[in-house]
């Protein structure tokens, strides 16, 4: 698209907003310093690098068998490079502890150290991004019974716990060699298919071996704690040990960040209006953006009014320092790059809106008790012209504007994606 008419577009486009008391530069400014942090398991349908034969039982699922994904680390480096290149603004990666390189011998995860994931470390120096970590607690052996540190067996939970733990000193050698702290979020997929008829013991054993993972203090400057709990799994229907409920209460007891992940709710619960209550209780929160879709909760985010209200709450907070936005979806079944880039592009699309609300007119309008306004001017808003904003922020961050991108990743498609044979 020409530079010229990108410009002229968002000039007339900053006069109308203008006109509703919102000031385009400073919500430009404001967005440009929003870090996302990437989910690097959309590359690889989150299999990792420790065997060859892919997901092997307990927790995750991906369906689809899209041509092209990354085989090894350096396979999904450069298409994480690729996927930043379509991005706007400066953002962070996400890794999983099953993307540890161990070389030739295979190291048990309990025995995961920082030198493995010294090339992880080096790229993102070079790349200028910060990294998150989560500790692994699936698609293992020891996950193969659906309980890992809630299980009713003190080895596995042993096995798991020593996992966390490693993950935790990880996640700090990654915040003092980067110089930002790492966000080490952990999940599992514990629960029953079928109603249990003790849900105490698992969540005592659960808190229990909570309490061994987080004994040992590390310093907040490099590594920050979270807790993600779900309402349900593929295996885990009728009862998730790691619940919302448990979660919130460990996180507010323990000092510990909580993940809010958009697909771990109930249909129509949403994590937007959360976001303002637990602030209240936590320092800091994690957030997993996702898609639920019926019973899956990792659709590539798109668009949605739901996503549009998370992005306004994050924003209205007035907290951005305290909310952590990571995305979480996979779907092997489209183009893994370009998943990623829809995704991430639609979040930032979302916040741009939510910065570009006219904010001061809402509230005013609420704030008298005025909610035929509020309505009304909520829904002229949806129709100001952000789009020629957005154009712009592409623009000056060295993007491609509009669907170009698209063309960019097929090229790399062709030339690099489709070259690769499972
Ligand atoms: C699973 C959780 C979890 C995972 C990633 C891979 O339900 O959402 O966050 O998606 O850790
Ligand atoms: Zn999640």
């Amino acid at each position: 698209m020409n530079t010229q008419k990108i410009e002229q577009a968002y000039r007339l486009a900053q006069d109308r907003y203008s006109a509703s008391g919102v000031n385009t530069q400073k919500a430009l400014k404001a967005l440009a310093q929003i870090p996302l942090s990437l989910h690097c398991w959309q590359g690889d349908d989150v299999t990792g690098f420790e065997n060859k034969g892919g997901l092997s039982g307990g927790g995750i699922q991906t369906t689809g068998n899209y041509p092209g994904k990354a085989r090894s680390p350096a396979e999904l480096r450069d298409d994480l490079e690729m996927a930043f290149r379509m991005i706007p603004g400066h953002h962070r990666l996400n890794l999983h502890a099953l993307y540890a390189e161990t070389g030739a011998k295979a190291v048990p995860r309990n025995e995961l150290e920082p030198r493995h994931f010294a090339n992880w470390v080096e790229w993102a120096r070079i790349q200028g991004l910060g990294l998150d970590f989560n500790p692994s607690c699936f698609s293992h052996p020891l996950a193969n019974g659906g309980f890992t540190l809630s299980s009713r067996d003190a080895g596995i939970r042993r096995f798991w716990v020593e996992h966390a733990i490693a993950c935790r000193r990880i996640g700090a050698s990654f915040g003092r060699r980067l110089g930002t702290p790492c966000v080490t979020n952990l999940w599992i997929p514990d629960g029953f298919k079928d109603t249990p008829v003790d849900r105490r013991t698992s969540r005592s054993l659960l808190k229990e071996s909570l309490d061994a993972v987080f004994a040992e203090s590390i310093s907040e400057k490099w590594n920050l704690d979270a807790v993600e709990g779900k309402l349900f799994g593929i295996g885990s229907e009728s009862c998730v040990i790691g619940s919302h409920e448990f979660y919130l209460g460990y996180a507010i007891k323990n000092h510990k960040l909580i993940c809010l992940d958009a697909g771990h709710y109930h249909p129509t619960e949403s994590i937007a209006d959360k976001i303002s209550s637990v602030l209240f209780f936590l320092d800091a929160i994690l957030l997993h953006v996702s898609r639920g879709v019926r019973w899956d909760s990792d659709h590539v985010v798109t668009l949605t009014d739901d996503l549009r209200a998370i992005a306004e709450e994050i924003v209205r907070s007035e907290a951005l320092d305290r909310i952590h936005i990571g995305l979480d979806y996979f779907d092997a079944s489209i183009n893994r790059v370009a998943a990623w880039v829809i995704g991430a592009r639609n979040m930032m699309k979302a916040l741009l809106i939510a910065l570009l609300e006219p904010a001061a007119l809402l509230r005013k309008a609420e704030a008298r008790g005025d909610f035929t306004s509020r309505l009304a001017l909520q829904e002229e808003a949806k129709s100001l012209p952000f789009a020629a904003v957005w154009d712009y922020f592409c623009m000056i961050e060295g993007v491609p504007v509009g669907d170009v991108w698209l063309t960019d990743v097929r090229r790399y498609e062709a030339s690099v994606l489709s070259r690769r044979k499972s």
